[in-house]
């Protein structure tokens, strides 16, 4: 079984609370051991070959959702970041699945790269990542511009880049909204601004806490392979 302890003794509220209000992201000194590393691996592995998972970009990418309730070791992540959560919200604010993901080498048709950046939600939402292999440039990298997660930002942002327009609130009802696509060229004009984007390139066992109403977008795998586990909170 994947032991967290340590994330638990070691966790200092107060700096991962500032941290998260300052940037947006906080990674973790402490790594998953490198035992359990392989175990987790290949139970994704097992887990993708089952018949409801998701499979994306031409087969390159495999997604098993409620990985919570396949495997325990994927439920101890949910419970820790149930723990952590609160801490850094200020208020109940619970899981409600885990992602369990494999990414391997897309090929460069299989999607738009120019609008893979997007915001989760408006209002800040919290996630945990585990990253189970080391993630490079290579291998797909999830990136965020650090510090758009602020209010000053979004209110400054959304007209501009054009975050909410005319045509989300006469389609409201679709549940499309244009912070979900958000174009290359409007992330030209963020760091015009003087934000600079940061590839999360970490080694295995990284965990990871965000906020994914930043501007965010996983970069397409190129080589290699991505394994990681993604708790999600509302
Ligand atoms: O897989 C990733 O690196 C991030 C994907 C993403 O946009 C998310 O989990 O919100
Ligand atoms: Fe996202």
């Amino acid at each position: 079984m994947v032991n967290l302890q340590n994330f638990y003794e070691e966790f200092d509220s107060q700096a991962v609370r500032r941290t998260m209000a300052d940037e947006g992201y906080y990674i973790f000194d402490r790594r998953l051991d490198d035992a359990s590393l392989p175990m987790l691996r290949s139970q994704i592995d097992e887990l993708a070959e089952a018949e409801d998972t998701e499979i994306n970009y031409a087969g390159s990418e495999h997604r098993v959702w409620n990985a919570q309730r396949r495997t325990a070791n994927f439920a101890e992540f949910q419970k820790l970041s149930d723990w952590i959560m609160p801490q850094i919200y200020g208020a109940p604010y619970p899981s409600y699945t885990v992602l369990a993901i494999r990414n391997r080498p897309a090929p460069p048709q299989a999607e738009r790269m120019e609008v893979r950046w997007h915001l989760d939600s408006f209002r800040r939402q919290l996630k945990l990542f585990a990253f189970l292999t080391d993630v490079t440039e290579e291998t797909g990298p999830l990136e965020i511009v650090p510090r758009t997660h602020r209010p000053a930002f979004k209110l400054r942002a959304t007209v501009p880049l054009g975050l909410y327009r005319a045509r989300d609130i006469l389609r409201w009802r679709e549940q499309k909204r244009s912070w979900q696509r958000i174009h290359d060229r409007s992330i030209n004009k963020v760091t015009g601004w003087g934000y600079s984007p940061k590839e999360m390139t970490v080694p295995a066992g990284t965990l990871l806490l965000v906020d994914t109403s930043a501007l965010h977008r996983a970069k397409p795998c190129l080589s290699g392979e991505r394994y990681a586990v993604t708790v999600y909170h509302r």
